[in-house]
């Protein structure tokens, strides 16, 4: 018996559709630079949103109808296991990512929680065995459980700290029981609240120490997933360490772990770190480290990560133009680390919420080829830098110059002449591709 019932596979209509249970722009057989959309986007479902979220806030309970409500513990993970996949068929969504504790609850013992998971986990592989979906990225919650008040790898207790290990370890060995094609650390309480109380030198440190046991783990049970940071400035921690693309870059480099991890770009944690989706985004790239996106938006009339279904088709066709200049993801993927509003209570609303966020990443994409093709802004700047191709700029860039040969160079020039930005006419121009 279906779990969604009266709701069958959502199908590519085309544009001209007016069905709200089918694509309108996302096609996965179509071919956009060589490559067919589905391969390209790699789009999957966040099992904590889809899944276990209910639409709770702080001033109120959840509001969320789910057909899986009414069951408890592990019967309530097995009925929404049953119900995921059903939902990745029937939008045809080819991955999905989690969080240990989002699929399976807690017992009292460490060994006890490990064997509920164990339950779950062997009920997703045989899933798995029948159905084409596979597992984008799995992680470990160490942030809701009071244990993580001080934080997990930079607690100021070694307990947590071990803790932290055995968790992260156990969700290593499922990341290679399920074929996980990468593993994310989202540093949920790694960060602080004051300096009066707090040794930022040894949680650092203890933070490197702890990603690079991660590593030699891996190593050992010869687990290949990808290993993915995500950055957040702020939220559940007031400073939180991986702030930014570049702090965490930094970060990676300062303690030689960056050949072993990338980025995982959320949009909404751009927007909370006063950047662009796309900012983050090309600071990753231009240093090699873009792995894989939440994809979201926030709201900039609040203050906090809204994880809001991405249907801001400007901001997703520049963030796809990274990703297209990136040569797609690799193992990476678009994750909807996205939550449906808390008046969007039907389950259906899950199927039009995903539609939305995939039509629309589907039209940046198409939006962002032909950006690409057209070199629409490749060119744009060979124009604006052209100064560094030939003479004193050839000079610069090639090692040439010192401060003395540019010295020579211009202490008799008469005043520089710069050329317009034209910013406005390479908006509007943009604007044309976009829409
Ligand atoms: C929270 C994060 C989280 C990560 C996975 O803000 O986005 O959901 O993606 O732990
Ligand atoms: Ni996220
Ligand atoms: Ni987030």
């Amino acid at each position: 018996m279906s779990v969604f019932q009266g709701i069958g596979k959502i199908q590519y209509e085309g544009k001209q559709s007016k069905n709200p249970l089918a694509f309108k722009h996302y096609n996965p057989d179509e071919i956009v630079l060589g490559r067919r959309m589905e391969d390209y986007l790699r789009f999957a479902v966040a099992y904590w949103h889809t899944f276990v979220g209910e639409g709770s806030d702080p001033f109120g309970v959840g509001t969320a109808i789910r057909p899986w409500q009414g069951s408890n513990g592990l019967d309530l993970a097995k009925r929404r296991v049953e119900a995921s996949f059903e939902f990745y068929e029937k939008l045809g969504i080819p991955y999905f990512c989690f969080h240990d504790r989002d699929i399976a609850p807690e017992g009292d013992t460490l060994r006890e929680t490990n064997k509920n998971l164990d339950v779950i986990v062997g009920m997703m592989k045989d899933y798995m065995k029948t159905s084409k979906v596979k597992l984008l990225w799995n992680t470990a919650n160490m942030f809701t459980n009071p244990r993580f008040v001080h934080g997990a790898a930079t607690s100021s207790n070694a307990e947590v700290f071990a803790y932290a290990a055995a968790q992260v370890k156990k969700a290593l060995e499922t990341g290679l029981e399920l074929g996980s094609e990468n593993y994310v650390f989202w540093g949920g309480r790694e960060g602080y609240e004051s300096l009066l109380n707090t040794d930022m030198k040894l949680e650092l440190d203890n933070l490197a120490r702890f990603l690079r046991m991660a590593v030699d783990y891996a190593d050992e049970i010869g687990y290949k997933g990808q290993f993915l940071i995500e950055p957040k400035p702020k939220e559940p921690s007031k400073h939180q360490y991986d702030f930014d693309a570049a702090t965490t870059i930094a970060f990676l480099k300062t303690y030689g772990l960056d050949d072993r991890f990338k980025l995982n770009i959320e949009a909404n944690h751009a927007t909370l770190a006063g950047h662009t989706f796309e900012h983050e985004l090309h600071v990753s790239r231009i240093n090699g480290m873009l792995g894989s996106i939440d994809a979201n938006q926030g709201d900039t009339l609040l203050g906090w990560d809204t994880d809001e279904f991405p249907t801001d088709l400007a901001s997703v066709t520049l963030a796809m133009y990274e990703i297209v200049k990136n040569d797609g993801l690799g193992s990476g993927g678009v994750n909807f680390d996205a939550k449906v509003r808390r008046q969007s209570f039907d389950a259906e609303d899950l199927f039009y919420a995903h539609i939305a966020g995939m039509d629309t990443f589907a039209r940046g994409l198409k939006a962002a080829a032909r950006l690409i093709e057209e070199r629409v802004l490749d060119q744009v700047l060979e124009e604006r830098y052209e100064s560094f191709r030939s003479g004193i700029g050839l000079e610069i860039v090639s090692g040439k110059a010192d401060f003395k040969s540019l010295e020579a160079y211009i202490i008799d020039k008469g005043e520089i002449q710069n050329k317009s930005g034209r910013l406005e006419q390479i908006r509007s121009l943009l604007n044309e591709y976009i829409f």
